[in-house]
């Protein structure tokens, strides 16, 4: 990577980007102790003590996820259980904590600290220098960040924007986590500006989700609410590394298998939520050490085989129907579906052959989850990355659906698709506007509504604005939260191009990478937290969040702001808007004074959030209608769609070619690493590691812990390399390999993303590994 562009060094060493570290690194194999339980209480202990926090930290804990007073988890987008008095991992409180650190990240560290130096800091370090407290300014004479005013950061970013030939030379990206208000208006002042330029983390997680369950359903989203989780007699959980990306997960996962459903594991790895755990909120259950299994099956597939295995299931299903009259929903089928013939077809002339070797499992495996399928009266299927960073991510979300309209697994009780979403809040981004391909419907009523005119010309998502950095298309780079840098594919491109632009702005609440590698003109502006109070002109405010199975809360700050410089996220969008457009006739300051009125704005422009101030309001705040839910399918033919896509060929031509997934350790929120350890895969600090199957390590002379290079030959032909990575032994298909993101970013080319979703190839990136030189 080199330094060049702010990027740290590329000296291979034990850590990765995390901290930085001298110790021996271990590996001792897939944890086979119960998953959350007291592993993770301990741990939290260790966190909490860790940023001297015992006692806020545990208040926070009994206000995180409780309606009425308390906020919303600024973790994963996993649905609260109304049922449960303290609902809350490990995971949440490692991020939660991370963002009410007592360390300050004010002007006399910039003072002391030029960007060239941080530039070879570790990211971890970056992170941990703790909370941003006033806007700063990137001074070129010095090569510091020195401070500025509020109005002298909006003047700065209208004068930029304001002298660009089209608005579409500026782009506005958004991590999952910026609350529904301020999504609201983040779009808002982009499409009155004139560009649907709106990259945003769901172009990296769930695009393809979208996209498939659009074209089957004509609903984006999901249509399993936790309910139906909690009532469904077979769930199938495809490509999600739940102990630890969606922990609360697992207590919703044990439930179901306490009350006799059958719950199947499809994972190129096994991971520990195939296992069991000690539910953290059952205090009975942690002091007896009882562990509740969470799984009775556990398949593993080979990278990119869902699909296979799927179809494979759709075929044991038509095989029943032929002596079975109750294997398909015959009466759903002819009433709210169309194609099935066709697919029936495609089905049969798939032959097992075909199936067994691109799943990778065997027949008689295939069989055995066709077999839970058909015993279940209602089946909930779910799925994150492991299924949608695929080429064919749009394919496998389609055929799933396929699969459960079969049995009328679609608009029931405990039934439906479930995607596992990111971010705490990246659903309700996309509800709120946040779009780089908004419809015309939704255009219209913004339009209608707030007196614009939107542009209708499609805007970059993520992939497409790396190429435009790239290009020297875009001058302006706002970044609404995130680490841009780290977390888009070709680091080293991405860095290039942002250097490149003429003004980067980022709203952030950490320092990171993204700040260090800047435009000519850069901007630091740091806001509140989740946690934190939001006083505004009428008062304390609360802003809103939509959990990954579409209901909507209020969330509240309760704590102190981390400084008394920071702004909302609200504030400062409106801050940016009005001094690039004095003319506006949008109330930016209105908005702002009170959030209700934005609300109000939302209410009428976004379907089903009609009293939208009332509703999130409720105790338990309210769940989106969807169409789909009521077995309404809004399609072009009015009815949900069978797809009929080709079987992918996913396995490599080349035999010397492995496939390496990049994924998510324990201890990791996307590009914030706290710590180079992986306990449920059994590793202490080290994150420049390759997971590889035995035999491929054999075949290329690799022994354990040996250093090894790895090198991607991108779509385009191009090369890209990483070297001195650890190889490890771990049980991952043959010809499949894993590692972890953000180190391994740097393999991915800029051509590498799906063309049928645009998302990156981040669980299919095609590697030759060999021992270091
Ligand atoms: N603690 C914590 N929680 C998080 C995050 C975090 O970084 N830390 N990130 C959040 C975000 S933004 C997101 S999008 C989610 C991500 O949640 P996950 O999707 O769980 O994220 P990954 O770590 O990428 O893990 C991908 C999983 O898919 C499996 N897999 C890889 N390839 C295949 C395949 O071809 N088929 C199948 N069936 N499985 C496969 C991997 O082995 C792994 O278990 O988590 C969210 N929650
Ligand atoms: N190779 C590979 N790459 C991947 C993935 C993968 O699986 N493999 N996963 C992809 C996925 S699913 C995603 S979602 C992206 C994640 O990409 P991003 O969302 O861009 O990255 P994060 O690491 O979540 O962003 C962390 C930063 O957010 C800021 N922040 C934290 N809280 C707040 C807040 O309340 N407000 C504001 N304004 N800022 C805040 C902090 O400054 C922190 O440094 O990465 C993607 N990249
Ligand atoms: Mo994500």
């Amino acid at each position: 990577m080199g330094d060049a562009f702010g990027l740290m060094k590329d000296v291979p060493r034990q850590g990765g980007l995390g901290p930085r570290s001298s110790g021996a690194w271990t590996s001792s194999g897939t944890y086979d102790h119960p998953a959350a339980g007291w592993g993770a209480a301990i741990t939290v202990g260790e966190v909490l003590v860790k940023q001297r926090l015992p006692l806020a930290g545990t208040r926070a804990m009994f206000t995180m996820n409780q309606r009425k007073s308390g906020f919303d988890c600024p973790g994963c987008a996993w649905p609260d259980d109304r049922g449960v008095a303290l609902d809350i991992c490990e995971n949440g409180i490692k991020h939660v904590t991370w963002e009410m650190t007592h360390k300050r990240v004010g002007k006399e560290f910039f003072a002391a600290h030029s960007v060239s130096e941080l530039a070879e800091w570790t990211d971890f370090d970056l992170e941990d220098a703790g909370r941003l407290v006033g806007p700063m300014a990137y001074d070129a004479d010095t090569d510091h960040y020195v401070p500025i005013s509020w109005n002298d950061a909006f003047r700065t970013i209208a004068h930029h924007i304001q002298a660009l030939d089209s608005p579409d030379q500026a782009a506005f990206y958004t991590s999952g986590r910026l609350s529904n208000e301020a999504s609201f208006l983040y779009q808002l002042f982009a499409r009155e500006l004139g560009t649907n330029n709106l990259p945003d983390c769901s172009n990296m997680c769930h695009e393809g989700s979208g996209r498939g369950l659009t074209a089957s359903l004509a609903t984006g989203k999901g249509t399993a609410d936790l309910e139906d989780w909690q009532t469904c007699d077979a769930l199938f959980v495809l490509g999600v590394n739940a102990a630890s990306n969606a922990p609360r997960m697992l207590t919703t996962i044990a439930e179901a298998i306490d009350r006799g459903a059958q719950v199947v594991h499809v994972n190129t790895l096994r991971e520990a939520a195939s296992g069991s755990t000690i539910v953290p909120h059952e205090i009975v259950d942690m002091a007896t050490f009882h562990a509740t299994p969470t799984s009775t099956m556990d398949l593993q597939v080979r990278p990119g085989g869902d699909l296979a295995l799927v179809r494979g299931m759709a075929k044991v299903v038509f095989e029943a129907s032929e002596t079975d009259p109750t294997a398909l929903d015959r009466d759903f089928l002819a009433r709210y579906t169309d194609g099935l013939d066709e697919y029936r077809a495609l089905v049969e002339a798939t032959s097992w052959d075909e199936l067994v070797e691109q799943s990778g499992l065997t027949e008689a495996e295939i069989r055995g989850a066709a077999d839970v399928y058909l015993s279940a009266e209602r089946t909930v299927i779910s799925w994150c990355l492991g299924v949608s960073q695929h080429r064919h991510g749009v394919d496998t979300v389609r055929e799933i659906v396929n699969l459960l309209l079969l049995r009328g697994n679609v608009g029931r009780k405990g039934t439906g698709p479930s995607p596992v979403r990111g971010h705490s809040n990246v659903q309700g981004n996309r509800t709120c506007g946040i779009n780089h391909k908004p419809t015309e419907d939704w255009l219209a009523k913004l339009d209608e509504v707030c007196g614009i005119v939107s542009p209708r010309e499609p805007g970059l998502d993520t992939v497409h604005t790396v190429a435009a950095l790239h290009r020297g298309d875009l001058k302006v780079f706002v970044g609404m939260g995130g680490n841009f840098v780290r977390a888009a594919p070709d680091t080293a491109l991405t860095a290039e191009g942002m250097s490149r632009t003429d003004l980067t702005v980022h709203v952030s609440t950490k320092l990171n990478r993204s700040h260090i590698v800047h435009g000519k003109a850069a901007l630091i502006l740091p806001c509140l937290g989740r946690t934190e109070r939001d006083e505004q002109e009428s008062g304390l405010q609360s802003i809103s969040t939509e959990d990954a199975m579409s209901s909507v809360m209020l969330s509240l700050g309760s704590r102190r702001p981390a400084s008394p410089h920071l702004l909302s996220e609200p504030a400062i969008i409106a801050g940016i808007a009005r001094a690039t457009m004095p003319a506006s006739r949008t109330p930016w300051e209105e908005y702002v004074a009170d959030y209700d009125r934005i609300r109000d704005t939302m209410a009428e422009v976004l379907p089903g959030f009609e009293g939208f101030n009332e509703l999130v309001r409720q105790r338990y705040g309210f769940r989106i209608p969807q169409p789909a839910r009521e077995r309404d399918f809004r399609t072009p033919s009015g009815k949900a769609e069978f797809s009929r896509a080709e079987l992918p060929n996913v396995i490599p031509e080349e035999a010397d070619v492995l496939v390496l997934q990049t994924m998510r350790s324990h201890d990791q929120w996307n590009t914030t690493i706290y710590s180079a350890d992986d306990r449920y895969r059994g590793i202490r600090n080290i994150r420049e590691l390759v997971f590889m199957n035995r035999r491929d390590m054999r075949e290329r002379g690799i022994a354990e812990g040996d250093l090894v290079d790895i090198v991607a030959t991108s779509l385009d032909g191009s090369v890209r390399s990483v070297t001195a990575f650890r190889a490890l032994e771990y049980d991952t298909p043959r010809g499949s390999a894993a590692g972890y993101f953000p180190e391994m970013n740097v393999l991915l080319g800029p051509d590498d993303y799906s063309r049928q979703s645009d998302q990156p190839l981040m669980k299919d990136i095609r590697v030759r590994i060999g021992k270091t030189a």
